[in-house]
């Protein structure tokens, strides 16, 4: 049996991942059509989770830059699927957000089926990044998301958001029923990340992930 990577990066996977997400990311389109997307041609990771959990925020902390995902969030946007380049070797992917009680049913529909679509069928997706409210924990909307990510076998890994707006104390507990509640769940990465994009909290540790789930190198 191989041991689970449950978190724990050596200095120089933490160096390499800054020095890589501290090059030029920039926008690239927002696809509100499955037929538009851009060819799969580079390694991408995804960021789904509820509107307002932190997505666009977390891309932003991520490649240090404040409005690279915030300028893409003009009306409108935020129904799309957003692609971000990082150098020219990875792409990262800010999926339309579910829970959105205001909108019409038929446009709910629209933009969940895009953000199905591509999750189901896109060869070069390596893992999606599943966000979750640290204040709020996995709700049952959450829990759908996962239900439905589960049986299309699409990898994921939760990453709790606005860390910074709990106690230590509160923290460590929220991640630990979150790991007990996916730890029979078959496409879960068996950890949790803990994140502040507003505090740079678990950041490091994040790029580092990502650098060795996307086999990117510097
Ligand atoms: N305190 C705090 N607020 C955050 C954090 N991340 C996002 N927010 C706020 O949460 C709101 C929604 O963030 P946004 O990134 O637009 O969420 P999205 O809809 O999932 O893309 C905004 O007002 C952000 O400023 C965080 O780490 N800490
Ligand atoms: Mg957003």
């Amino acid at each position: 049996m191989t041991e689970p990577e449950t978190g724990a990066y050596s200095d120089e996977e933490i160096e390499a991942a800054r020095v890589l997400f501290a090059r030029p990311a920039t926008f690239v389109m927002g696809c509100a059509k499955i037929e538009q997307l851009p060819e799969p041609d580079l390694p991408e990771i995804a960021f789904a989770g509820r509107s307002n959990v932190g997505k666009s925020s977390l891309i932003n902390g991520l490649v240090g830059m404040h409005k690279l995902a915030r300028a893409s969030n003009e009306p409108g946007r935020t129904r799309e699927v957003n692609f971000f380049d990082l150098d020219g070797k990875m792409r990262l992917v800010d999926l339309p957000g579910y829970g959105w009680a205001k909108a019409s049913k038929s446009t709910v529909k629209q933009f969940q089926n895009l953000g199905r679509d591509y999750l189901r069928g896109r060869v070069t997706l390596k893992r999606v990044y599943l966000l979750i409210d640290s204040r709020h924990g996995l709700k049952s909307v959450d829990t759908e998301a996962l239900d439905a990510l589960d049986l299309a076998a699409v990898s994921y890994h939760i990453v709790l958001t606005k860390a910074d707006k709990i106690k230590a104390h509160e923290r460590e507990a929220v991640r630990e029923a979150t790991l007990k509640a996916i730890s029979k769940r078959p496409a879960a990465f068996p950890a949790v990340a803990v994140t502040s994009a507003e505090k740079g909290l678990g950041l490091p540790e994040l790029r580092a992930e990502i650098m060795r789930t996307t086999g990117v190198q510097i």
